[in-house]
C-alpha cells in the first residue's frame, strides 16, 4: 500500500468514526430529557406523586445497569484470566463448596433485594397516604364496560354509557371523562358493581385495582392541565379493551362549571351487570 492509499483510508475512518460519534452524541442529546424521565409517558409533575415514582424507576435502573456491568465485567474477566492455554490438557482443576463464596453471593443478592424493598416500601407508603380533608372526592365505579363517576361533594353524577354490546367501537370524544380541577387534592374512591377492574391513567404513573365490596383509594393533586387517556387494566370480560376513559385536568373555574351541569344525586349499584349488593347474592356467588 502506498503511503498515499494509507492517508487516505486513514481518512475516511476518521470520517467514519466522526459520524458514528457525531450521531450517537445526537441521539444521547435528543432523548437526554426521556433518559432523565425513564422513558416513561409522563412529565415529572403531572402529579404530586410523579417526580417521586420517576426518582425510584429511573434510580432502580441505575442500580440495575451497574450490578449488570460489574457481573458482564466479571465474567469477560474470568473468560479471559482462566482461558485454556496452548499446551493445557483435560480438566481445569474442579473446586467444590467454597464456603466464603456462597455466604458471599447468598448476602450480596439478599442485601440487593432488601435495598430495592426499602426505597420502594417508603414511596409506596408517601404515595398511598390519605389526605384527612382532600378539595375534591370522586366516587369513581367501575361497571361490566364502562366508568360512572360521583362528584360526592356537590352531590352529582355522571355515568358513562356501555360500549355497544355489538362490539361496535366507540371513538375518544364519546369516551366517559373524569373532569378534576389543577393543583387541589383529589381523592378518587375506587367501587366495582360487578368484576375486578383496575383503574389506570398512565400519565398519572398510578394503577389501581376494584374490588367488589371493597372500596380502595388514590390520592393525588393533578399538576398540569391537559386531557389523558385512563383505561381498565384488569381483564374483565369481552369488551375489557373497551372500557377507555378520559381524563381531564382542568381550572377550578371550568371544574365547576362543568360539575354544575351534571345532573344531580349519587349513583349506587344501578346497571349492575350480574347481581345486586343490596339483594340477597346468589348461592353459586358465597361459595
Ligand atoms: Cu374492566
Amino acid at each position: 500500500m502506498s503511503s498515499q492509499e494509507r492517508t487516505s483510508s486513514r481518512r475516511a475512518r476518521i470520517v467514519k468514526i466522526s459520524a458514528v460519534s457525531s450521531a450517537g452524541a445526537l441521539f444521547l442529546s435528543g432523548c437526554s430529557e426521556e433518559v432523565q424521565k425513564g422513558w416513561l409517558p409522563t412529565e415529572r409533575d403531572m402529579t404530586n406523586h410523579t417526580g417521586r415514582i420517576m426518582d425510584l424507576w429511573v434510580n432502580s435502573w441505575i442500580a440495575a445497569l451497574a450490578v449488570g456491568i460489574l457481573t458482564w465485567g466479571l465474567v469477560i474477566w474470568c473468560i479471559v484470566a482462566y482461558r485454556r492455554r496452548k499446551n493445557e490438557t483435560g480438566y481445569p482443576r474442579q473446586l467444590s463448596y467454597n464456603l466464603p463464596l456462597e455466604i458471599f453471593y447468598t448476602v450480596i443478592p439478599l442485601f440487593m433485594v432488601l435495598v430495592l424493598f426499602f426505597f420502594t416500601e417508603q414511596d409506596i407508603r408517601a404515595i398511598e397516604e390519605r389526605d384527612e380533608n382532600p378539595d375534591v372526592i370522586v366516587d369513581v365505579r367501575g361497571k361490566q364496560w364502562s366508568w360512572d363517576f360521583n362528584y360526592v361533594n356537590e352531590d352529582k353524577y355522571f355515568s358513562g354509557t356501555q360500549v355497544n354490546l355489538d362490539g361496535t367501537e366507540k371513538t375518544e370524544d364519546e369516551f366517559p371523562t373524569l373532569y378534576l380541577p389543577v393543583n387541589r387534592t383529589v381523592e378518587l374512591q375506587l367501587n366495582t358493581r360487578d368484576v375486578q377492574h383496575s383503574f389506570w391513567v398512565p400519565a398519572f404513573l398510578q394503577k389501581m385495582d376494584l374490588y367488589p365490596g371493597r372500596t380502595n383509594y388514590i390520592t393525588l393533586t393533578p399538576q398540569v392541565e391537559g386531557t389523558y387517556d385512563g383505561k381498565c387494566a384488569e381483564l374483565c370480560g369481552e369488551y375489557h379493551s373497551e372500557m377507555l376513559f378520559n381524563v381531564k385536568v382542568v381550572s377550578e373555574r371550568e371544574y365547576n362549571d362543568y360539575v354544575a351541569t351534571l345532573p344531580d344525586g349519587q349513583l349506587g349499584d344501578e346497571y349492575d351487570r350480574s347481581y345486586s349488593y343490596n339483594e340477597a347474592r346468589p348461592e353459586s356467588i358465597d361459595e
